[in-house]
């Protein structure tokens, strides 16, 4: 069983059967119901504006789908690929819990019985797009709303909510829309991997929120002979502290200074030993969609001709410009 990741302009050529599951993003989805889970980013593609991108998980044994509490799901052995996206509309008006705490609970709790109830328990890489990310509700920014509601839902499903903990980024997307979750998920856990220049996110300090972050700054996982690396949303903070307000270019550097980190850390559990930041794919979100091409000509100064996906999106705090993802096959 091999997984591969196939990037395209154009919707995905290919038997159904070969696929797990994947994204479409760009300005404006199409939203074409396919039969396996894809995840919508309304989210600006900035190398070409007027394009929709196609990222596509691709297998090589049978799959099964399903719709599970919302849901949509298909899995193979050993690794399932699922998309829930669950508007605060859903959200009980009558609680004291804020709506979008609230439905970020109830994702990630449906979430977790479904890893139980198919035997594939371990979380090894979230995406998570909020929308309206620095929106206030019941005096708190969103991000930190869901981080309550996160952190709430993987204690309450047994989950460790420090050490074992996935690979995740979280962005934020227009107002007005549902907040969207993917994961993949597998039969044997991930191993967690941190960056010693960087404060462990689930261990920050209570200035950036009452529930810290639940995620890792990377991860090992297996899949038969396979080896997956995930390297969450990245950007430019050290200890705990961002850097480099107003400066998109520093913000890059340190940011991929942070990705070669984690590499390190990397390399002495990886069984392919060290790894180039050239030899990994990227997703790198912009905040200001004019910036980009200062965030471009950073990037290829350290990666080379690496696959990088340019999109626009909000990065968690306010200050931070640019957050770079990434994964090796
Ligand atoms: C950071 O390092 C930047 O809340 O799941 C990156 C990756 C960030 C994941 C998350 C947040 C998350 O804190 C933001």
């Amino acid at each position: 069983m091999t997984l591969r990741f196939l990037s395209s302009c154009s919707p995905v050529p290919l038997s159904a059967d070969q696929v797990l599951g994947g994204f479409e993003l760009g300005a404006s989805l199409m939203t074409d119901a396919r039969q396996w889970p894809v995840q919508s980013l309304p989210m600006p593609v900035l190398q070409d504006e007027s394009v929709n991108m196609h990222e596509t998980w691709l297998v090589d044994t049978p799959v099964e789908s399903g719709l599970t509490e919302g849901i949509a799901w298909r899995r193979t052995e050993g690794l399932l690929f699922g998309v829930i996206s669950l508007s605060e509309q859903t959200a009980d008006p009558l609680s004291a819990v804020p709506p979008l705490r609230q439905v970020s609970e109830r994702a990630y709790q449906r979430i977790f019985r479904l890893l139980d109830q198919q035997g594939l328990p371990h979380l090894w890489r979230v995406w998570n797009y909020i929308p309206d990310i620095h929106g206030e509700q019941a005096g708190l920014e969103r991000y930190r709303q869901f981080n309550m509601g996160r952190g709430d839902a993987f204690e309450r499903g047994a989950r460790s909510v420090t050490e074992q903990v996935p690979a995740a980024c979280a962005l934020g997307v227009v107002a007005g829309g549902s907040l969207s979750i993917a994961f993949l998920c597998g039969a044997s856990p991930l191993v967690p991997v941190e960056n010693p220049r960087q404060v462990s996110a689930y261990l920050y300090p209570r200035i950036y929120g009452p529930r810290s972050p639940t995620f890792s700054r990377a991860g090992l996982a297996y899949l038969g002979s396979q080896e997956l690396i995930f390297v969450s949303g990245t950007a430019s903070i050290v200890g705990h502290e961002s850097l480099h307000p107003n400066d998109v270019v520093a913000q890059t550097r340190e940011s991929l200074d942070n990705v070669a980190a984690v590499l390190d850390e990397v390399a002495g559990r990886s069984r392919l030993g060290r790894m180039d930041l050239s030899a990994l794919e990227y997703r790198a979100y912009v905040r200001h969609p004019f910036e980009v091409a200062a965030v471009q000509r950073e990037m290829v100064k350290r990666v080379g001709q690496a696959p990088v996906l340019y999109v626009q999106a909000d990065v968690c705090r306010q200050e931070l410009l640019v957050e770079i993802e990434a994964f090796g096959l």
